[in-house]
């Protein structure tokens, strides 16, 4: 199947029982069994259950991967990957992260004896890190918030040459533009609250994985640690898949127009989008990628929280909130909301600095998003 075929049909044939076309909400904790242990597959909903395993089904589908697993949110996927580690085990990390996942690493797993390096995006960078401890390069592409792209095939090839797995957050790209285990990661996380739920409804996450046996792992934290979705997200989750083709195509092509609007416009000092021909990550995002996705960053003129706030309070249509690829059009100011975790100077030497604003380019008609950001940015 290609890939809108698999949005619609992988792991979604009609209900074996009633022959229902949609999945249905198997709304259950618990499964009779016919004796002790002896059951139609499913026992408990903790470990298993219809809505989910069709979720995971499809999500390893779009990913091109052989398993999936499904989270009550992306940071709970992270945490499952995070507790296959012991102590003394080290990650090199991509510095450009959401600052969640910093916070996790820092001030969760660091206590207990996890090491974690914090490096550019080059490959070389990540090289001149490894330790005799490393066992993860840990990269978001493109990255939060300053959308970096990071080449993937090269740096799992370093990882590969010196026994390390490469994890991948593909958050942003969603795996209708970038498909990481093809270009050689070992594991793909998704914060599914984004681009694959799509409608700011849920808050999900999961794992595609290649290895059988990192794979039976993480099923058994699944379980054992039990962040798992509910049967309904996971239902309005693969709801949302349906239609991940369309969305991107226009979360993008509006995406593209604002870019081009805010890069030309004298108050807008830096816009970052790799879909932009003058932006450093283009050529590296078009080898690959199938396109760019719908964010973007800015840098104000003005830069301190006071214009920004001025700024956001003349917009009415984008709305200033956390989260983002969702329908509608989201703003944020990542120094004090999704990158606050991040110690101020950390921040400001990645360039997580006060005039910087993210956008979430939603669905809605690129005018109106244009006219919206033309009126605001004469704060
Ligand atoms: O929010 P949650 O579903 O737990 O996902 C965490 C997460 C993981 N990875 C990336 C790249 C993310 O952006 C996120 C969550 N990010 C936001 C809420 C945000 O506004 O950036």
């Amino acid at each position: 199947m290609k890939f809108n075929t698999k949005t619609i049909h992988a792991g979604q044939m009609p209900d074996k029982a009633t022959g229902a076309v949609v999945i249905p909400i198997y709304q259950t904790s618990t499964y009779k069994m016919d004796e002790i242990n002896v059951h139609k597959g499913y026992d408990y909903s903790r470990s298993g259950n219809p809505t989910r395993n069709s979720l995971e089904e499809c999500l390893a589908s779009l990913e091109n991967g052989r398993f999936a697993l499904a989270f009550s949110s992306g940071l709970a996927a992270e945490h499952a990957v995070l507790s296959t580690l012991k102590p003394g085990d080290h990650i090199i990390a991509a510095e450009d992260m959401y600052g969640g996942t910093y916070r996790l690493f820092e001030e969760v797993f660091k206590p207990y004896g996890i090491q974690f390096s914090y490096v550019g995006g080059n490959t070389i960078d990540f090289e001149k890190a490894i330790k005799q401890a490393t066992k993860i390069f840990w990269i978001e592409s493109p990255t939060n918030p300053l959308l970096r792209i990071i080449d993937i095939a090269k740096v799992s090839a370093i990882a590969h040459k010196n026994n390390i797995k490469v994890v991948v957050d593909n958050t942003f790209a969603s795996p209708y533009f970038q498909q990481p285990l093809l270009l050689g990661a070992d594991l793909v996380i998704h914060s599914t609250t984004k681009y694959i739920g799509g409608h700011s409804d849920l808050i999900g996450g999961a794992l595609i994985v290649n290895d059988e046996e990192w794979y039976t792992r993480l099923k058994f934290l699944q379980n054992a640690i039990g962040a798992v979705p509910g049967a309904f997200d996971c239902w309005l989750t693969l709801r949302g898949i349906k239609t991940l083709s369309v969305r991107m195509k226009k979360h993008e092509e509006n995406a593209l127009q604002i870019a081009y609007f805010l890069e030309s416009h004298p108050k807008i000092n830096k816009v970052y989008y790799p879909g932009l021909p003058s932006d450093p990550f283009h050529n590296l995002a078009k080898q690959q990628m199938t396109g760019f996705s719908g964010m973007i960053s800015f840098k104000l003129d003005k830069g301190d929280q006071k214009a920004a706030n001025s700024f956001f309070k003349k917009l009415k249509i984008i709305s200033l909130a956390e989260s983002l690829g969702g329908v509608e059009s989201l703003i944020c100011y990542p120094s004090a909301m999704t990158h606050a975790s991040i110690p101020e100077a950390q921040r400001n030497a990645i360039g997580v600095t006060k005039d910087l604003i993210r956008l979430s380019v939603g669905i809605e008609d690129a005018e109106d998003l244009i006219e919206d950001l033309s009126n605001a940015i004469n704060y």
